[in-house]
């Protein structure tokens, strides 16, 4: 209760951070786009990680807020880097299930997009797997008139939920996140081997493309460039970073 009481406070002092983890275009070697992942600069206390609130502001319905908070500092934060940068950088923002099945996902995207003049295409939307499938039929109109802005739609941790194959083709979707529990021992664990090239094989397939999450060592970035996994994001590369020291690094042309 104190938490939650906290988190109120934070969402209305404006208490909560975002950080960026680097993706790489496993063909050009090259930074391809970033993820946001949130932080909480908990005065007093210091930076807190989401792993000891996010289920919190689900649970309590602030996700809501928080959530659509994300998208409009993502938001700000592409405008930005849009005037300092000489190329455009991709964000992706994970949407909680609660705020893709309960919230105004669509109103809030545009919104966000219109307040800071930002292209649609610069905007990715992270889903998992369990938010898409509660309600199928409403699942393909969101992601249908999402499709229409120009935004991207990635499936985050695929593999680890309840996707049905058959709906994997009728969601417009761009792209697959092959789960770290896949990747973790990719080099070691025929099984989890044969997952995620199968997960490849698949998204291709399907002409998605498919990122490979929690990259750590340079023998998993070679198996997934040897079975053309098209992207990569882990420590292996960089941690998430705050928004000044991501921005060093592109513009250093990583
Ligand atoms: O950032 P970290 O490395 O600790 O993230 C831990 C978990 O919190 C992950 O499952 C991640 O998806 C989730 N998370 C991080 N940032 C956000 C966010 O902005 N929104 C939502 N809904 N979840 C987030
Ligand atoms: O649920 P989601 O996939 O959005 O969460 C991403 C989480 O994975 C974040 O907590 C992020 O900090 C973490 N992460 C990113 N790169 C790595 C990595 O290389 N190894 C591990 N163990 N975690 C990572
Ligand atoms: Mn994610
Ligand atoms: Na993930």
């Amino acid at each position: 209760l104190d938490l939650e009481m906290a988190l109120r406070r934070a969402l209305d002092e404006e208490e909560f951070v975002l950080h960026y983890q680097p993706k790489i275009n496993l063909n050009t070697g090259r930074i391809s786009g970033v993820e946001a992942l949130i932080r909480w600069q908990r005065p007093g206390v210091g930076l807190v990680y989401p792993s000891e609130f996010v289920a919190v502001l689900e649970d309590t319905g602030l996700i809501i807020r928080a959530g659509a908070w994300i998208i409009d500092a993502a938001c700000r934060q592409i405008a930005a880097w849009n005037r300092s940068m000489t190329g455009p950088v991709h964000v992706a923002v994970n949407v909680s299930s609660r705020q893709f099945i309960e919230g105004d996902l669509e109103e809030e995207v545009r919104a966000a997009l219109e307040r800071h003049k930002v292209p649609a295409e610069l905007l990715e939307l992270e889903l998992t797997e369990t938010a898409l499938m509660s309600n199928a039929e409403r699942t393909i109109g969101v992601l249908t008139r999402l499709k229409e802005l120009g935004v991207k739609c990635a499936i985050d941790d695929f593999g680890t939920g309840y996707s049905s194959l058959a709906y994997l083709q009728r969601f417009p979707i761009d792209k697959l996140k092959i789960d770290i529990a896949f990747v973790r021992d990719i080099t070691t664990n025929p099984n989890d081997a044969a997952i995620a090239v199968a997960i490849i094989s698949m998204a291709h397939s399907l002409k998605l493309r498919v990122i490979a999450e929690g990259v750590e060592a340079r023998a998993q970035l070679e198996y997934l460039r040897r079975n053309r996994c098209d992207e990569i994001q882990g420590y292996f590369f960089s941690r998430p970073l705050p928004a000044d020291e991501l921005g060093q690094l592109v513009a250093a042309g990583k």
